[in-house]
């Protein structure tokens, strides 16, 4: 999993430069001075959530390039020597030949042709003995060239700190590099060198961050040598690409190194700076590899005022970010909820999800999304946010490149003219990374979302709980597919909700975003119901998928890492998990039919809850009635309420208005000599899905003493050789289904 998350090593590879040229003619002292001037760049002049930079600005940056594409940054420390990290040298352990290397100087912008950019040869690469991987760290690396470089306005080299020096706590400094923008998102042409303004963390306060669980709930041990610079909310970061780049400080008008990218768990993360290696350490280490090299690099001497400033105070205070997005007042009250209002259509619900970008449905738009122009009436356009005044004008329509054919992709990203400020409210939802698992059993509620109908109570009742990925994908996947495991998106998510019984029909024409709660924050979970007819569970389509598409488009939009992480048996499994077989009619073959209750079928009980709900119990001996849990309770509630039990008259006499049945009729299958078994009970809100009695067997038996199982020599429900009730794998694969299996055993006050 750490590999997943930890980025260390530089793989982009943009294409050869036109126009850089081989130059390794002109020799050294003609254009040194004599004593090497550092960190001054000539008086005129991705890192994520940075910008471009200009030209000359970091004369000493360099872009090191292997197979014709920039693979990692460097800085120029001397005319014939570049620091760099280890990392984007040693595979598995061996260092990679500097013949495969060159190092491009006086680059700004790495499209088209290098004006007065110059390349040259790596005659030597040399790394510390005791580097063995970034974590470990020592990720420190000197490239000698095999001349010179040309210095001039945009070829400078930087200052270097001695040992002593010290870069406080809060300090400011620059990062700067080519690589990635965001996880997984490449800085775009023309490839102009990024600049980002980054804060020294002290030891203390960086540890702090990284001792709190992160993705995949990991945390780190920071090692010596090792400094971290960026913010505890994160979004503005090295990332991919930047490695071997330089952190700088400036400091009585010269520039020092501070840093050299390293590492770090994944990009802008809130409460996961960059990690860099610190230059100051390795002062001696330096000066023995370029000894004799003249001029050698400079290590200037900090001022002492600045070296004995104050040190950071080791027992300070830790400061982590919380998260920004997903705070709601209340269920139902959604800071985030955007309302689309296009003339001539009915308004059209989205999300916030940046101060800037609301992503809605694209079938909110429909006839607009076709072309490549923007549509003629975007100025008529308006957005309405919570706690806005006035409605939002639109700048922008990104429609989702596959919007138009794929019901997964119905998405579309609307810029605001004007960014709104982010409070209470409006306040955007947090988005899912890729890898993101909700846990089964999650609370979540479903939401507006596009052109949805007015519901009779709903909004205030529409909560869920999430089914295991497991019965959620073999619901609606094939016989013998493999469950996406946990870190991998799921195909579906299944939320199990009631409220659509208690408006009486399912609701065709309604669509609903799902949002799941972890730690208190929403997020953004699952859009838009799959056509499923009256299918329950339904299924969502992941919003996970679409992380890198949105924070592509948006630059800034709210991905959250995972805050809950206690995966349970089903997270833990780690073998591959394959769907049983289907048959027609869902996952065990028989689909009873309410018309056949009542008097066929004498054990069947009914259930009346708090007066009001009805659901089926079971007779399993003459003093208990078996029923699902969620018939009984409600979600979050834990006081039983008021039951009664009619037995005798399940299903014969049709139920007034008022009551709402909660789920269908248990899961019977005849063996062959013609008894009936108990084989499941209908999972909440399904038809077409049960839930195993088997493995609540012994529970059973022990609580009720007398109930009637089966022999187990060939315990006919489970195992029907050659029949064709119940297919065999119905029996092993409900293991442990855990948002489904809650069976509750009521024992029986006989009255009259
Ligand atoms: C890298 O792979 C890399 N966010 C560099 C810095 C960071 C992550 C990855 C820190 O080059």
């Amino acid at each position: 999993m750490s590999q997943h998350l930890l980025l260390p090593l530089a793989i982009l590879a943009i294409s050869p430069i036109p126009g850089a040229f081989q130059d390794s003619a002109l020799s050294p002292t003609q254009e040194e001075p004599e004593d090497l001037d550092c960190g001054r760049p000539e008086p005129s002049a991705r890192i994520m959530g940075g910008s471009d930079s200009q030209p000359g600005t970091w004369p000493w940056q360099v872009s090191l390039h292997q197979g014709g594409g920039h693979i990692c940054g460097g800085s120029l420390i001397a005319p014939s020597w570049v620091l760099s990290a280890a990392h984007c040298f040693v595979t598995n352990g061996t260092l990679e030949p500097a013949a495969e290397w060159s190092v491009v100087l006086g680059v700004h912008s790495q499209d088209g042709p290098l004006d007065g950019a110059h390349v040259r040869a790596v005659a030597a690469i040399l790394v510390p003995d005791n580097y063995s991987g970034v974590e470990s760290g020592a990720d420190v690396a000197l490239l000698r060239l095999a001349s010179p470089a040309r210095l001039g306005p945009t070829v400078r080299p930087v200052c270097l700190p001695r040992a002593s020096h010290r870069f406080a706590h809060g300090t400011a400094c620059w990062a700067t590099g080519w690589g990635d923008v965001q996880e997984a998102d490449p800085l775009p042409l023309p490839w102009v060198l990024q600049e980002v303004e980054l804060r020294v963390l002290g030891e203390a306060a960086c540890q702090c961050l990284y001792s709190r669980p992160g993705p995949f709930n990991l945390t780190f041990q920071l090692l010596p040598g090792m400094l971290c610079a960026g913010y505890p909310e994160g979004r503005r970061d090295t990332c991919q690409g930047d490695s071997g780049g330089p952190l700088v400080c400036k400091e009585g008008g010269r520039w020092f190194q501070a840093g050299i990218t390293s590492f770090g768990f994944g990009c802008g993360r809130r409460n996961r700076p960059g990690v860099f290696t610190a230059v100051a350490p390795y002062e001696a280490w330096i000066r023995e590899q370029v000894l004799g090299s003249e001029p050698g690099p400079a290590f200037p001497t900090q001022s002492p005022e600045l070296q004995s400033g104050l040190p950071e105070p080791t027992d300070e205070n830790c400061t982590i970010a919380l998260p920004e997005c997903g705070k709601a007042p209340r269920p139902g009250a959604w800071p985030w909820e955007a309302q689309v209002m296009v003339p001539g259509s009915r308004p059209c619900y989205g999300a916030l999800v940046s101060e800037s970008w609301v992503l809605a449905p694209a079938s909110c738009f429909p006839g607009r999304i076709s072309s490549d122009l923007p549509p003629r009436d975007l100025d008529n356009w308006r957005v309405m946010l919570p706690s806005r005044p006035r409605a939002e004008r639109v700048a922008r329509l990104v429609p989702h490149e596959n919007a138009s054919w794929d019901d997964a992709s119905n998405l579309a990203l609307l810029q605001l003219r004007a960014p709104v400020n982010l409070s209470v409210a409006p306040r955007p939802v947090c988005l899912p990374h890729p890898e993101h698992y909700f846990l089964p059993g999650s609370r979540c509620r479903l939401a507006r979302w596009g052109h949805t109908e007015p519901v009779p109570g709903a909004g205030s009742l529409l909560e869920a709980e999430l089914l295991g990925v497991w019965w959620c994908h073999c619901l609606y996947g094939r016989q013998g597919e493999s469950v996406p495991p946990p870190g991998e998106p799921p195909l579906a998510l299944c939320p199990a909700y009631q409220e659509e019984e208690v408006a009486g029909r399912c609701w065709n024409y309604s669509h609903w975003s799902l949002l799941c709660r972890e730690e208190g924050t929403w997020f953004l979970a699952g859009i838009r119901d799959l056509p499923s007819d009256c299918l329950r569970p339904r299924a969502f389509y992941p919003l996970q998928t679409h992380g890198p598409w949105i924070s592509h488009v948006t630059r800034g939009a709210y991905l959250e890492d995972q805050l809950a992480w206690d995966w349970g048996p089903e997270g833990e499994e780690t073998e591959t998990q394959t769907c049983p077989p289907h048959t027609e009619h869902g996952a065990c073959g028989l689909r009873p039919e309410p018309a056949l209750t009542g008097g066929l079928w004498p054990w069947l009980a009914e259930v009346h809850v708090a007066g009001e709900r009805v659901c089926t119990g079971i007779l399993v001996a003459p003093g208990w009635v078996l029923a699902a849990t969620h018939c009984i309770l409600r979600l979050g509630s834990t006081t039983v309420p008021y039951i009664e039990v009619y037995l005798g008259r399940a299903g014969a006499s049709p139920l007034p208005q008022s009551h709402q049945v909660t789920s269908a009729p248990p899961l019977l299958c005849q063996t062959e000599e013609g008894s009936w078994v108990l084989v499941g009970m209908a999972v909440r809100g399904s038809r077409d899905l049960f839930a195993a009695i088997g493995p609540e067997e012994t529970w059973i038996s022990q609580t009720v003493g007398e109930a009637h199982f089966l022999h187990p020599s060939g315990f006919p429900h489970w195992l029907p050789e050659g029949g064709d009730l119940c297919p065999p794998d119905m029996a092993r694969a409900s293991g442990s289904p855990r948002a489904a299996l809650f069976l509750l055993l009521l024992t029986l006050l006989i009255q009259g």
